[in-house]
């Protein structure tokens, strides 16, 4: 009778609201079913801190608006050996060399990222760092490109630099830069440049548009001058080749800068060389289970995939189908679902696991390529055809996530790999500044080897933590160990992380979206 009686107290149009909440509840649901068993992390506090990260690899003279407070500046004089102003930029990794290729690549990363995610991003309130994370990475790669037809690729050499173990503020190696120019050729250096200052043209289109014409001029020089005089960089700059040897050649690099280029300018020209050159240059051909600094064709494959969703692609439908179907044959990979052995390998722990050397870059990678797909299959309202059936968007928003929640702890180790993130973290971190006590804190000078004697061998955790780093991570057990020495499991590097930013933000719109229906529930 009670129960009768507070039905009847409900009006009709209450009933359509209930009614109308009820069916946007399970629609929901039904989107988002990755969220009903889980473990729910934090995307947006991983999100800020995966930024920080960035200002801890910054080269140069420090703004005041630096936030990771054991930094300071260094490498003022970079370039000046060669009579060029080369201060700025990033370090890569846990030592102090600039190396173009992955810096450049971890630019286009961030860049892709905000053109996807720019609304999510902003909604957790990062959109100004992650843009000035970028800018202090094409604000160096203007001054690297001195005339059209030179851009300083190095600066530092791995080789000089890894026999010291000293601060940035410290540093005595060997600052020499090398360069790349018509007769010492580096059309993969140059395209990937290119591919991140168009990328980054477009994201800073609104907010400084004379900064946004600059880097577009720059792309569009540097990918002129990487078609015409071509080459592989580490052909002309030799030191390079133990660090970033350009194993998949310049021909991904040269596709994946004209794609950008037609992204940012929308001109035929470029269009017409993504298309005229897809079957020679391997775009339509390769088929691959990873993205990287050094092999694009993935990521080339999935924006060219993308086109096709516009009417005025109709005429080039031929050429992007087939690009699309190495795009699939990338994802279906990912998602175990290849007929043949050409799956990713996962650990028992379910990461994705391409080789023992820094793994997470390609699990990371991954992450961003899946959730970008499955907001393409969704928006277009498609299915993926792998081998064994159809599969949805959010079965490829379902693996992204799960690979981040590994990364975050969801894992053997009950560790995140985010370095500074949960409550167990790599705190031995292969990373100089992060080893040794801060500049800040005690300017006397630590020499080359003194570094090695006083903080890389001691047992100690690194006294500065690296917040936001994305370290090397487990083996292919889901075993990590937690030391110094082990770099290639404590290691981080700028393009491990760059990709994590627009997942990041695209999980926690989805985390804030399931909020928001279980607190439809709970009200119920
Ligand atoms: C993969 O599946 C296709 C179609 O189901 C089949 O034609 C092909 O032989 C299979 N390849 C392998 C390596 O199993
Ligand atoms: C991780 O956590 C689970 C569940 O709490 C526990 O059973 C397991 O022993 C932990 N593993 C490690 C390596 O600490
Ligand atoms: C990983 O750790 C487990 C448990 O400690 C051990 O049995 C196994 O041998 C390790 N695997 C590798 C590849 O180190
Ligand atoms: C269904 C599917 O994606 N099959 C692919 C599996 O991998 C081989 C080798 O790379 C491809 O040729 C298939 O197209």
């Amino acid at each position: 009778m009670e129960i009768m009686n507070k039905k009847h107290f409900i009006s009709p149009k209450t009933t359509i609201i209930v009614q109308q909440l009820t069916l946007l509840l399970l629609l929901l649901l039904s989107f988002f079913p990755v969220f009903t068993q889980s473990q729910a992390f934090d995307y947006a506090e991983a999100l800020s801190k995966s930024l920080l990260y960035f200002e801890a690899q910054r080269s140069g003279r420090l703004p005041y608006s630096q936030r990771v407070p054991w930094r300071d500046h260094s490498g003022l004089t970079d370039g000046l050996e060669q009579g060029v102003d080369l201060v700025g930029g990033y370090y890569d990794a846990g030592d102090h060399v600039k190396f173009g290729l992955p810096m450049a690549f971890t630019v286009t990363m961030l860049s892709w990222g905000v053109i996807e995610y720019g609304d999510q991003i902003t909604r957790a309130g990062e959109f100004e760092h992650t843009l000035e994370a970028i800018k202090w990475g094409t604000d160096y790669f203007i001054k690297a490109h001195t005339s059209p037809n030179v851009l300083w690729a190095e600066v530092g050499d791995g080789d000089t630099d890894h026999y010291c173990w000293q601060r940035p503020e410290d540093m005595t190696t060997s600052r020499r830069a090398y360069k790349i120019d018509e007769s010492n050729p580096g059309s993969d250096l140059a395209g990937e440049t290119a591919a991140a200052m168009a990328a980054a043209s477009i994201v800073f289109r609104e907010t400084n548009p004379h900064y946004s014409h600059l880097l577009l001029h720059h792309a569009q020089q540097l990918f002129e001058f990487g078609d015409k005089y071509r080459g592989k960089y580490d052909k002309s700059v030799g030191v390079v080749k133990n660090y970033y040897a350009s194993v998949s050649g310049y021909m991904d690099e040269l596709l994946w800068a004209a794609l950008w280029l037609y992204k940012a300018t929308d001109t035929p020209k470029y269009l017409n060389y993504l298309i005229t050159k897809a079957h020679c240059f391997g775009g339509t051909g390769w088929a691959m289970t990873e993205f990287s600094w050094d092999v694009k064709y993935a990521g080339l494959q999935i924006m060219a995939a993308k086109l096709l969703m516009e009417v005025k692609h109709k005429e080039h439908k031929h050429t992007l189908d087939q690009y699309r179907s190495k795009a699939e044959h990338y994802i279906c990979s990912c998602l175990n679902k290849n007929n043949s052995t050409n799956n990713v390998e996962r650990t028992p722990g379910g990461m994705l696991f391409v080789r023992q050397w820094n793994n997470m870059q390609y699990v990371s990678s991954a992450s961003f390529l899946l959730t970008v797909y499955s907001d393409f299959l969704r928006s277009s309202k498609q299915k993926l055809s792998c081998h064994g059936g159809a599969v949805g968007p959010e079965e490829l928003l379902g693996l992204a996530k799960a690979q981040v929640d590994y990364i975050l702890g969801s894992n053997p180790m009950n560790m995140s790999y985010l370095v500074g993130y949960g409550s167990s973290y790599p705190t031995r971190v292969h990373h100089r500044g992060g080893s040794v006590i801060s500049y800040r804190e005690n300017k006397g000078f630590i020499g080359c080897t003194q570094g090695y004697d006083n903080w890389y061998n001691r047992d100690a955790p690194n006294p500065n933590v690296v917040v936001g780093a994305l370290v090397g991570g487990p083996d292919c057990q889901d075993n990590f160990s937690d030391e110094r020495g082990n770099f290639m499991q404590t290691e981080a590097c700028t393009y491990n992380t760059a990709p994590l930013v627009g997942v990041l933000a695209r999980l926690n719109q989805l985390y804030e979206q399931e909020n928001q229906s279980m607190h439809l529930i709970a009200s119920y």
